[in-house]
C-alpha cells in the first residue's frame, strides 16, 4: 500500500513534555497583557518593543500584521491584544539569519528542524540562491537573483507553467503591481492562502448576495439584538472582536456561539484595556453555547429556517402578521418560493443525528431569533473548511434573508477574515478567476490584453507542480508547502519544479522543501521603515469590514539588503518583460521610486478606490463601498438570491472520529511562536489531540495514551501522523482537534469543500492506533 507518513522527526520538538490543565474559563485579562510582554522581550529590545507597542493600530502607525480585525472609531493608547503584540515583534525580533548560517547549516539539515525552530532564527538579511544540485544556500547578488527569474520566467513553454502564491499578509500597493505583472507576463495562475481560507465564504455570498465580502461595520455589531458567532475562536484568532462583543452585551444584546469545543473566549472575556476588565469577573460572552458535533453547521440553519417558515405559518394561520419580512423579500429577493419548500425536507431526527444538539437547544435559539429585530452571524474557518462550507454558508444567507438581516443596521453577514490584508489582496486583483470587466479596466489602462482562462487556485496548482504541468513557483510571503494539505504530495509537487523562489521576512519551511534552482529574497515587514529614492513610504491595506488604511513602518529595517516587496516585484517584472519586444511598455522602476504611483493606477482600475491618493491622507482611510447596504446586488439577477440547498453531513463510520485541524493560542498560522495553548489548558506540547472522554473510552483508549492519528480517503492511501497524545477534552461527540500544521499531512489534496475547492482542513476522517514504542 501506498503509505503518507510524516515523520520528519525534526517535526517532533524537543521540548515536548505535555502538562494538561483545565481549560480556561475566560480569555485576556492580566495574564494575556504579561504573556505578549514575555514574548515580545524574549524576540527583542526593550526599545523596540516599545516601539512597535506604541504605533501599533495608531492612525498614522503600523497596522496590526495579525489579523484583519477592524480599528475601532476611537482608537484607544493599547489597540492591540496579547497575540497582535506577539505578531509584531516576532517580526521585530533582534536575530538575524546570516550567510554564515546558510554556510554552517545545509538545506537538508535544516529540512529537518521543526517549523518553530526556523522561525526563531530569526529576520532574512540577504538575497540566497541554491544552485542545481548544491547543498547549501550561498549568497547572490540581487541583480543577478532578478535575471535568473527573468530567464527561467522566459524560457518556459508557456507562462501557465508558472504560478506565483499570495498569502495575506502582502499590502495593495505591492499585490496590485504583482497582478499587473503576471498578467502582462501572460497568466492569471494568483493563487493565494484565500483559496485555502476564506474562499468558500466569497463563492457562497459572491453567488447570492453579488459580494464576496461582509456586510457589516462594527457599528452594526455593537447595535445587533442578537449575534450569532459559528466555527470561529476570536479568543485566540480574533481577541480584540471579543471588546466588541462585549460592548454588545452592555447593550443589551445577545451572543450566541455555535462550536465543536468550548472556547475559553467564547465563554467569558476580561478586558484588558479595561480596569475593570483586567481584575473583575469580566463579562459573560456567550448567553447560549450550541457544542455542534463537526460540519453539522449546515443541518442546524436548515432546521431553524424550517422552524421559521413553521412559526411564520402559525401566526399567519392565528390571523398574525407572520414572522418572515415580508417586505425585504418582495422587494430584494429572488429564489423564494423553491426554497421554502426544499427547506421543509429536513426531520428532527436528521437534524439531532447531524449536529449532536438537543431539540430544546435548537427551539430555544429560535427563539432568540424571533425575538431580535437585528441579527448578525460572524463566521470563520469552522465553517470554510467543511466540504459542504459552501451550501452552509448559503443556508446562513437564507437564514438572515427570511427576516430581512441584511442591508439594515445591526444586521448582516460577517465573514471574519484572517490575514491583515487577505480581504485587500482579493480586491486587487489577486485572485486566478478575476471577473471580465475587472480585466478589461486592467489592459486598459496599462494598454495590454490581460489573459481570460482561469488560472490555478492552490489545491489545482499542486496538482500541476506534481504534474510536471508548472515548473516555476513564486512565493509571495506566506508559507505555502506547509499552509496546504497533504503534506507530502506538496512538498513533492514543489521539488518537482525548476526553480522556486520565495520573498519572506522569515526563514520557514517553504526555504528548504525546493526545487531544482531556489531563491531566498528577503523583504522589509510591516514594522520596518520604508524610504526610497522620493523619500518614505507607506503602504496600504484593507481590514475585514472594508475599511481602507495606511500602513508606516517605524524600525530600521532589519538588514540594509533588504528590498521592500514594492522593490522586488518591480525589478521582477522589469527583469522578465523588459527584454521582451511582445511586452507592454510600462515603467516598472518608477513605482519603486514613489508608490503613489501605483495608488494612481488602483484608482482608475479598481472600484471604490477613486482619489485614492487624496483620500488615503485622511487618518484613518475610508471605508468602501458596499452596495448591499443601499439594496444593490450584484448577482445574475441582480436581486439577493435565495438557495435550496440539499442537507448534507459528515457520517462517520464505526471507530472514527472526524478531525479538525486548528490554531493554538501561541501561533501565527504555519508559525508555531511557543508550545502552549493556555486557554484550553495545554503547556508544553503540539503534538496532542483533543477528544470527549466518552468517545476515547468508546475507543478503547485512555487519556495520555500516545497513538498515530490515520486518515481514511478513497484513493487507498494511508496517511499518517504519528505520535500523538489524546487528551480527554470537552469536544462535541465524535470529534477530534489537533493543530495545523502538524496534521496537513492527514488532509488528502482531493478532499476539498464543493464549488470554493479550499481543503477539507476542518472534516477529516481519522482513526487512531497504538503508537509503536519509539527504539531506543
Ligand atoms: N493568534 C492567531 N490569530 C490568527 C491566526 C493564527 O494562526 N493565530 N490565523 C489567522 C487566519 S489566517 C485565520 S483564517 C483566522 C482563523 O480563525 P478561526 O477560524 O477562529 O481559526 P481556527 O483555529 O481554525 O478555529 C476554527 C474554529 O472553528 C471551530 N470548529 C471546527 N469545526 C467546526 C464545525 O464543524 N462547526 C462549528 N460550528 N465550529 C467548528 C473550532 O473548534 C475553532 O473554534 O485567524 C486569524 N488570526
Ligand atoms: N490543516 C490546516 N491547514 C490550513 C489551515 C487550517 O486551519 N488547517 N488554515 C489555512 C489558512 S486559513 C491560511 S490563511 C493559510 C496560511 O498560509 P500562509 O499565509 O501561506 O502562511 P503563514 O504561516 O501566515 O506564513 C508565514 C510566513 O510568512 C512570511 N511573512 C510574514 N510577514 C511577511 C511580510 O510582511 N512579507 C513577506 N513577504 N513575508 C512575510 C514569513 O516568512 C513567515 O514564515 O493556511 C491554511 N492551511
Ligand atoms: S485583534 Fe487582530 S488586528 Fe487586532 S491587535 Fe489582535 S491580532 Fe492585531
Ligand atoms: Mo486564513
Amino acid at each position: 500500500m501506498k503509505r503518507h507518513k510524516n515523520g520528519r522527526e525534526g517535526l517532533v520538538d524537543p521540548v515536548d513534555h505535555l502538562e494538561v490543565t483545565p481549560p480556561k474559563q475566560y480569555a485576556a485579562g492580566i495574564p494575556a497583557v504579561r504573556k505578549a510582554i514575555e514574548y515580545s522581550l524574549s524576540q527583542t529590545s526593550p526599545r523596540r518593543t516599545a516601539l512597535t507597542l506604541l504605533a501599533i493600530n495608531q492612525p498614522g502607525g503600523i497596522d496590526c500584521p495579525g489579523c484583519a480585525w477592524p480599528d475601532p472609531a476611537h482608537a484607544h493608547k493599547n489597540e492591540y491584544c496579547e497575540n497582535g503584540a506577539k505578531h509584531i515583534n516576532d517580526e521585530a525580533t533582534s536575530a538575524r539569519v546570516t550567510r554564515e548560517f546558510f554556510a554552517r547549516h545545509s538545506i537538508e539539515e535544516l529540512d529537518g528542524k521543526s517549523d518553530w525552530w526556523l522561525n526563531q532564527q530569526g529576520r532574512l538579511t540577504e538575497p540566497m540562491v541554491k544552485r542545481p544540485g548544491a547543498t547549501h544556500y550561498e549568497p547572490i547578488a540581487w541583480a543577478e537573483a532578478f535575471d535568473l527569474i527573468g530567464r527561467e520566467l522566459n524560457g518556459l513553454a508557456s507562462p501557465d507553467e508558472s504560478m506565483f502564491y499570495v498569502s495575506g499578509r502582502l499590502n495593495n500597493e505591492a499585490a496590485f503591481l504583482l497582478q499587473t505583472f503576471v498578467r502582462a507576463f501572460g497568466t492569471n495562475n494568483l493563487p493565494d492562502c484565500s483559496n485555502m481560507c476564506h474562499e468558500s465564504s466569497g463563492s457562497a455570498l459572491g453567488e447570492t448576495l453579488g459580494i464576496g465580502k461582509g456586510s457589516v461595520q462594527l457599528d452594526d455589531i455593537y447595535q445587533a439584538d442578537l449575534v450569532l458567532v459559528v466555527g470561529q475562536n476570536p479568543g485566540t484568532n480574533h481577541p480584540r472582536m471579543l471588546s466588541a462583543l462585549e460592548e454588545t452585551k452592555d447593550r443589551g444584546g445577545r451572543v450566541v456561539a455555535v462550536n465543536t469545543l468550548p472556547e475559553a473566549g467564547l465563554i467569558r472575556f476580561k478586558n484588558p484595556q479595561k480596569p475593570r476588565g483586567v481584575i473583575g469577573k469580566g463579562t459573560a460572552i456567550a448567553d447560549d453555547f450550541l457544542l455542534i458535533r463537526p460540519g453539522g453547521d449546515l443541518a442546524l440553519f436548515k432546521m431553524v429556517n424550517k422552524l421559521l417558515l413553521e412559526a411564520d405559518d402559525a401566526s399567519l394561520a392565528a390571523g398574525g402578521p407572520g414572522v418572515l419580512d415580508r417586505d425585504y423579500i418582495a422587494t430584494y429577493a429572488t429564489g423564494f418560493e423553491e426554497f421554502a419548500e426544499q427547506a421543509r425536507d429536513i426531520t428532527w431526527e436528521q437534524a439531532l443525528e447531524a449536529t449532536g444538539l438537543t431539540r430544546a437547544a435548537i427551539e430555544s435559539l429560535v427563539e432568540q431569533v424571533l425575538a431580535a429585530k437585528s441579527v448578525i452571524v460572524c463566521w470563520a474557518m469552522g465553517l470554510t473548511q467543511h466540504k459542504h462550507g459552501v451550501p452552509t454558508i448559503r443556508e446562513i444567507v437564507n437564514f438572515l434573508m427570511l427576516r430581512g438581516n441584511i442591508g439594515k443596521p445591526g444586521a448582516g453577514v460577517c465573514p471574519v477574515r484572517g490575514h491583515s490584508n487577505v480581504q485587500g489582496d482579493r480586491t486587487m486583483g489577486i485572485w486566478e478567476r478575476m471577473p471580465d470587466p475587472w480585466l478589461d479596466a486592467l489592459g486598459k489602462e496599462f494598454g495590454f490584453e490581460p489573459p481570460r482562462h482561469h488560472g490555478v487556485d492552490s489545491v489545482e496548482g499542486v496538482r500541476a507542480m506534481r504534474d510536471g504541468k508548472a515548473k516555476v513557483f513564486v512565493g509571495v510571503a506566506g508559507n505555502f508547502v506547509r499552509a496546504m494539505s497533504d503534506s507530502d504530495v506538496t512538498e513533492a509537487a514543489l521539488r518537482n519544479c525548476s526553480l522556486t523562489v520565495q520573498v519572506s521576512t522569515k526563514l520557514n519551511r517553504s526555504h528548504t522543501v525546493v526545487g531544482e534552482t531556489a531563491l531566498i529574497l528577503p523583504t522589509l515587514g510591516r514594522s520596518d521603515r520604508d524610504v526610497q529614492e522620493t523619500g518614505e513610504q507607506f503602504v496600504t491595506v484593507e481590514d475585514s469590514m472594508s475599511a481602507v488604511h495606511a500602513t508606516r513602518g517605524k524600525l530600521p529595517p532589519a538588514s540594509e539588503h533588504l528590498l521592500s516587496e514594492v522593490a522586488i516585484i518591480s525589478r521582477m517584472a522589469a527583469a522578465t518583460l523588459g527584454p521582451r519586444e511582445d511586452a507592454p511598455a510600462i515603467d516598472w522602476p518608477a513605482y519603486e521610486r514613489d508608490y503613489g504611483l501605483i495608488r494612481d493606477h488602483i484608482a482608475a482600475v479598481v472600484p471604490g478606490f477613486e482619489e485614492f491618493n487624496e483620500r488615503i491622507k485622511e487618518p484613518k482611510g475610508f471605508t468602501l463601498p458596499n452596495p448591499v447596504n443601499s439594496g444593490v446586488y450584484r448577482t445574475a439577477t441582480g436581486r439577493a438570491t435565495f438557495t435550496g440547498n440539499h442537507l448534507e453531513w459528515l457520517e462517520t463510520p464505526p471507530g472514527h472520529l472526524i478531525l479538525q485541524s486548528l490554531r493554538s493560542h501561541d501561533q501565527w498560522n504555519t508559525i508555531p511562536y511557543a508550545m502552549d495553548d493556555r486557554y484550553r489548558g495545554i503547556h508544553n506540547a503540539r503534538r496532542i489531540v483533543m477528544v470527549n472522554p466518552d468517545d476515547i473510552a468508546e475507543l478503547g483508549f485512555a487519556d495520555g495514551d500516545v497513538v498515530d492519528i490515520v486518515s481514511i480517503w478513497k484513493d487507498g492511501v494511508e496517511r499518517r501522523a504519528p505520535r500523538f497524545t489524546l487528551v480527554a477534552y470537552p469536544a462535541s461527540r465524535g470529534s477530534a482537534a489537533a493543530y495545523y500544521p502538524e496534521t496537513n499531512v492527514l488532509v488528502p489534496l482531493d478532499s476539498v469543500a464543493e464549488i470554493s475547492n479550499t481543503p477539507t482542513s476542518k472534516g477529516v476522517l481519522v482513526r487512531f492506533e497504538r503508537a509503536a514504542v519509539p527504539e531506543a
